[in-house]
């Protein structure tokens, strides 16, 4: 059986990582066009790497939790495929041990050439000033995938996702694309989708199954129970 997870920053909350949309969540407190487009980036490079160098620093100060783990041991189980692609910019699923991980929006543990598209790891600190060393010339910026700009691995995902048995996402609220259409080709694929969240996203109509709870205790439980069949 071949298993397509998406994750989105649900799983990671529990880690003392913020989410976006959630009451008190990043996209209310911070106005998205400023920070998560290219223009905002030209508009003020300093605001928005302030914006990731405390994110940055955040995450290197969070641990997975038991949902990261989770899913590291059900992909590491050989008895199913498990493609596991996240939209989050963190780490934590790797440092639970899931290995290969898909970040469809980047990560900003990287920073990258916005003129040669060379990378290189991200420095605790990136300033407007800071230029590639590659090509010496561009400007240098977090590897991250925003509004406007086309997601990563496309090119892996979408057979993943069309070709799978059972399509299941994780603590995304569905709202941005094309994540949010994930389900759809899923079930032209033929496959069973599940969602898991702390409460029924935008998309929750769209799935066949749902369970409801903190990432934390939903996701060992429904891995447990896949690994004990
Ligand atoms: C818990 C929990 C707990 C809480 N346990 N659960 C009109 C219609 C359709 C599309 C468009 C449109 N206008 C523009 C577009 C396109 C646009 C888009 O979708 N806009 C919409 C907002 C309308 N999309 C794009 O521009 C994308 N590019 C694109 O489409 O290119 C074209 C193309 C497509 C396909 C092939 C080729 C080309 C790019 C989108 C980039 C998104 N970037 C960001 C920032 C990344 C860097 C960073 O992190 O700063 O990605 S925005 C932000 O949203 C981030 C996230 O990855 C993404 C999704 O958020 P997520 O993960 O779902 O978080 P939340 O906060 O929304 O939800 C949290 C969920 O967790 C909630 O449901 C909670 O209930 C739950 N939760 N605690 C379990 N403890």
């Amino acid at each position: 059986m071949h298993i397509a997870i998406l994750t989105g920053a649900g799983i990671s909350a529990e880690s003392g990582l913020g989410t976006f949309r959630d009451k008190g969540g990043l996209w209310e407190r911070h106005d998205l066009n400023d920070l998560a487009t290219p223009e905002g980036f030209a508009r003020n490079p300093t605001m928005v790497h302030d914006f990731y160098n405390m994110r940055r620093q955040t995450v290197r100060a969070a641990q997975p939790n038991p949902a990261h783990h989770g899913l590291a041991r059900l992909q590491k189980h050989s008895q199913y495929k498990v493609t596991l692609i996240t939209q989050n910019v963190d780490d934590l699923h790797e440092r639970a041990g899931s290995d290969p991980v898909i970040h469809m929006h980047g990560t900003h543990l990287v920073a990258l050439c916005a003129a040669c598209a060379h990378r290189w790891p991200a420095p605790a600190r990136m300033q407007p000033q800071d230029r590639c060393p590659a090509c010496g010339d561009g400007v240098a910026r977090p590897d991250v995938v925003w509004f406007g700009e086309t997601p990563y691995h496309m090119d892996e995902i979408l057979p993943a996702i069309a070709g799978c048995d059972l399509f299941v996402a994780i603590g995304t609220s569905g709202t941005v694309y094309p994540a949010a259409g994930f389900v759809e080709l899923a079930r032209e694929g033929g496959a069973e989708t599940l969602e898991l969240n702390l409460e029924p996203s935008d998309r929750a109509s769209a799935f066949h199954a749902a369970r409801f709870g903190p990432a934390s205790q939903v996701v060992p439980t429904w891995v447990d129970e896949l690994l004990s069949r």
